[in-house]
């Protein structure tokens, strides 16, 4: 392991070396170049690296760093088939590390496990699917089963499989979303109406400010990074709050402009960097607002005063609750002191159109949905949503996440949706709310829900408290996985496990002799078109949409439709989706035309569907503290706020290498970073080796041992460790309020000495 100061811009030679090393490693370069040209370009693949949009009429190649990881490693040639399994017990893969299962490659056959043999054994495609049927008729409720979905699927495969689960009876619909924006949708359809952002690619182009929160762009939307550069360079501000100096904060040069690169120029991103505690985001902008508000009592003349007239409800008691807000509690809990927030205060007052974007600095707390309102709050007051170069942006994570949603991939389904469905498919679907993922680990491990499938993810390695999520799903009867790549949830067996091989974004999809091409919907509401390009050994595997037709066929016959004929071409899916989804109408068209089609959103038009009818002000006091003060107190001030995050060589649970370029972290991924003061006070120093404990108040002890220690710029007691390593720290009860998201961005833990287990014995 070494670590060492990363002095160059994000993005930059870096960049395109590592783009470079990626490729010569997958084997196959010339047809990794060749993907790599068609990405996100008008007639190739939607990028599954991330939910960030495209900007229309762009003639750059729109693909970045990470892009490229993922493509290729989703095009590598390296097969995974049932010969693999023979010589691969499941007790000696479940040893291996999540970047050599991955290391092996695409999963290229079906297969079962045999327990006698400990190996996972080849079975036909027809096999499988009455394996799945004759265990889900077997139930004694449909609410048995849990129907996992991870947002690369696409929206005709999300579609097909909310159906097949509905027709079945029931909303159980964990989805990846739950750990990650759910809380962004939950507080933006209460204050404005609806779950989603409320600008486009084009606001970015007159936005005056641009505060980023809780959000590392350079590594996890690399895309991003170009728009803010553009944003910079014309004098856009952009104010950053992050505990941790992130590099793709601070420059970047553009990979995509020779002279950026022959020069070395860079262009500065962030004017202002904030670094609050963790979770410390609420009290920060509880005190800018408190500022603010001081001087609109002075002029009158401050907060837009017609805008909040006319479109918004419940001020007063945002006000009272504002003026209730001590200084103190707002220092102590954000970190920032007076006079940094009143700094905050005046860019943002400076201001005229300021966009606000976040991810998961924001959205994995407790305090979640009510950080986010906070913020919506603050550009209420400035009509700042719904106006050119101005609004709320939660930048999602993967590149369908929005779309899954949109499609009915939701445990507690709106009551529209529902009669939609009913009105098409002429079946009455459950109205009772379903599981997120939370609860459906809970009735998993209750012995409640029997059968798991998995389209697509990695369930296991991205939920909280790992043992007991691992034994959650090894009591199940049955688990499904439909992957494309081997992974923990899959050595993961119940009594009976099966491993569905599927095809991936890029590759090419024949049904019925003709080539397929799905739809996704990005951050902005965008839908459009993507088709594989790759033509590579895919004989053995199916679509997404073949493999949910096949078990929905085998499962319940031909209702509510015929499967097996819907999907021998796609655009009879979206013909059903257009009949049943309002926005949808002209989807075969319009998700082909040049950029795809806008689905709209109505608080951008100032519409709001909340119960009022206006935008809602929500008032809520901070929390008392982000640790329990008796917490604090039981371990004399030597606990630390733990938040867990991505390293630059990672994809979620998938870990392509050891390097986190841009934090200078190299060669281990066990790492914990923190404070030069705090590890010296702790009688530390760098590179020690440490076990951390988490302070959950139950009987399970979470621990994580021999992590090493590296100092880093971040506010002392908050330390950050890498996403999935920790999340055996994460305890599954330990979840935000009205979100149901694990809070992976505040574990309260103590740090020991490390204790060589071999030693003690
Ligand atoms: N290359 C790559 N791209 C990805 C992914 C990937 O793993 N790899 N994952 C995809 C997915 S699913 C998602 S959701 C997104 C995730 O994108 P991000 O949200 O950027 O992901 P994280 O690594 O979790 O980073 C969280 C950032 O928030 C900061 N932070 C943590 N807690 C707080 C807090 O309390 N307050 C503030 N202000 N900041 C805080 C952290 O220091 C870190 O910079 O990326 C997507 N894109
Ligand atoms: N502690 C902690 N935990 C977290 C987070 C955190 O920040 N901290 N972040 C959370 C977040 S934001 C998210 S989104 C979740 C992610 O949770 P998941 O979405 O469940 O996890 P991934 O790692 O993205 O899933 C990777 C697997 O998906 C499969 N796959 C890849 N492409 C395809 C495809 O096209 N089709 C199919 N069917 N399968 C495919 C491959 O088999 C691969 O191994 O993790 C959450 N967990
Ligand atoms: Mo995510």
């Amino acid at each position: 392991m070494s670590y060492k100061e990363y002095k160059g811009s994000a993005g930059g030679w870096g960049a395109l070396a590592s783009t470079a090393k990626h490729l010569l490693k997958s084997e196959n370069v010339a047809k990794n170049i060749r993907n790599l040209l068609k990405t996100n370009q008008d007639h190739g693949f939607d990028c599954p690296g991330c939910a960030w949009g495209e900007q229309t009429h762009s003639t750059t190649f729109r693909f970045c760093e990470n892009g490229a990881k993922a493509v290729n490693w989703e095009a590598t040639s390296r097969r995974v088939d049932a010969n693999f399994f023979a010589g691969h017990p499941v007790s000696w893969l479940k040893k291996q590390s999540d970047y050599y299962l991955e290391y092996q490659g695409r999963l290229a056959e079906p297969v079962v496990y045999n327990p006698v043999t400990d190996l996972y054994e080849a079975i036909s495609w027809q096999q499988a699917f009455d394996l799945i049927a004759e265990q889900l008729n077997a139930l004694e409720s449909p609410d048995q089963a849990e129907f996992y979905t991870s947002g690369r699927a696409s929206n005709e495969a999300a579609f097909l499989y909310q159906l097949f689960a509905r027709k079945l009876g029931t909303n159980n619909f964990p989805d990846c979303s739950n750990m990650c924006h759910e809380a962004s949708g939950v507080a933006l359809k209460q204050a404005i109406g609806v779950g989603k952002g409320t600008v486009t690619m084009d606001d970015f182009d007159d936005a005056d400010a641009i505060f980023v929160f809780g959000q590392n762009p350079g590594t996890n939307h690399p895309r991003m990074l170009e728009t803010l550069s553009t944003a910079a360079k014309r004098g856009a501000k952009i104010i950053s709050f992050n505990p941790l100096k992130e590099r793709g904060l601070e420059r970047f040069t553009n990979p995509q402009v020779p002279t950026e690169m022959l020069t070395g120029g860079a262009t500065k991103i962030t004017q202002q960097y904030f670094t609050p505690n963790l979770g410390g985001d609420m009290a920060a902008v509880r005190g800018m607002v408190k500022v603010l508000l001081a001087r609109h009592q002075q002029t009158n003349d401050v907060f837009d005063q017609a805008f909040i007239d006319q479109h918004t409800q419940g001020l007063a008691d945002y006000l009272i609750a504002v003026e209730a807000t001590q200084w103190q509690h707002i220092v102590t809990q954000s970190g920032l002191s007076e006079a940094q927030i009143t700094q905050a205060a005046d860019l943002y007052q400076q201001s005229k159109n300021v966009i606000i974007t976040w991810a998961m600095g924001i959205t994995q707390h407790k305090h979640s949905v009510e950080t986010i309102q906070e913020i919506t709050n603050l550009q209420l007051l400035f009509g700042n949503v719904g106006r050119k170069g101005a609004g709320l942006c939660p930048v999602r994570g993967h590149s369908n996440v929005q779309g899954d949603r949109t499609m009915g991939i939701n445990e507690k389904p709106d009551a529209a949706f529902l009669h939609s469905l009913e009105e098409t498919f002429s079946f009455k679907p459950p109205q009772h709310q379903g599981h997120n993922v939370v609860q459906s680990i809970e009735a998993m491990l209750s012995g409640k829900s029997k059968v798991f499938i998995a389209l697509g993810g990695n369930f296991v390695a991205a939920t909280p408290d790992t043992p007991i999520t691992e034994q959650a799903l090894s009591q199940c009867e049955l688990t499904v996985s439909i992957a494309t790549k081997l992974n923990r949830t899959h050595l993961t067996v119940g009594k009976k496990s099966l491993i569905l091989p599927c095809l991936g974004r890029t590759d090419i999809d024949m049904q019925n002799n003709n080539p397929q091409s799905v739809t996704v919907e990005d951050s902005f509401s965008m839908v459009h078109a993507s088709q594989g390009v790759v033509k590579s050994d895919t004989a053995m595997m199916l679509s997404e949409p073949a493999i949910i037709a096949g078990m929905a066929q085998a499962t319940l016959g031909d209702q509510p439709i015929e499967w097996l004929k819907v999907i021998e071409d796609y655009d009879r899916i979206r013909d059903l989706i257009a009949k049943t989804i309002p926005g949808f109408k002209e989807m075969n068209q319009g998700s082909k035309q040049d950029g795809g089609f806008y689905l709209g959103n109505t608080a951008a038009q100032r519409v709001w569907s909340t119960a009022s009818a206006k935008a809602q002000f929500k008032a809520y006091d901070l929390p008392v503290s982000i640790v329990s003060e008796s917490q604090r107190a039981l371990t004399n001030n030597r606990i630390f706020v733990l938040q867990t995050l991505r390293s630059h060589d990672q994809y979620n649970t998938t870990i392509y290498g050891f390097e986190d370029r841009y934090r200078g972290i190299s060669g281990d991924r066990k790492i914990i970073m923190m404070h030069p003061k705090d590890i010296e006070d702790l009688g530390f120093k760098a590179e020690d080796r440490v076990d951390v404990e988490a302070l959950w108040p139950d009987d399970v002890t979470r621990k994580v041992t021999g992590f090493q220690l590296i100092p880093y710029d971040t506010p002392r007691g908050n330390i950050a460790a890498y996403f999935p390593e920790a999340n055996p720290l994460v305890a599954l009860a330990s979840y935000g309020k009205g979100s149901f998201t694990p809070t992976s961005k505040t574990i309260a833990v103590v740090i020991t000495a490390h204790v060589d287990a071999e030693s003690i014995i």
